[in-house]
């Protein structure tokens, strides 16, 4: 029984230890009814002591997901949209609204709240992460 136990912790702090990148606190934010474009944010925590880039996000739940950020143009805030969203090594990076997101266009159904939809986040360094995420 007890080598059971030390050997259950050890595989668990080998899980912990294999996933070096972390992924918090991620919603999407529900639409407004008609609406069939929407974003996605998260903090994302590099635990490595490499710099990461997050590459791309997909699901299935819209037709298209882009990264985006915001930049003043003109005294207007404006969206753009980026090619990669780089987090260094032991740095966290918040996606939030006014900044950084994930840009969801053409909703195939409208949202439900508390809902989770399935999303995949895909790194530079070949990690990719499939999440449930909520609509809120
Ligand atoms: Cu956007």
């Amino acid at each position: 029984m007890k080598i059971l136990i030390v050997l259950s912790a050890f595989f668990t702090l080998e899980a912990f230890a294999a996933s070096k990148i972390q992924i918090k606190d991620a919603h999407i934010r529900l639409t407004p009814p008609g609406a069939s474009t929407t974003a996605a944010f998260a903090t994302i925590v590099n635990h490595t002591d490499k710099d990461v880039e997050l590459l791309s996000v997909e699901g299935d739940f819209a037709q298209a997901f882009e990264l985006h950020d915001m930049d003043m143009s003109g005294g207007v805030m404006k969206m753009r949209k980026v090619s990669a969203i780089q987090i260094k090594k032991y740095a966290t990076v918040e996606l939030k609204s006014g900044g950084l997101h994930i840009m969801i266009f053409d909703l195939k159904k409208p949202l439900n709240k508390d809902q989770k939809y399935n999303l995949k986040f895909n790194f530079s360094n070949k990690e990719a992460f499939q999440i449930q995420v909520p609509a809120n």
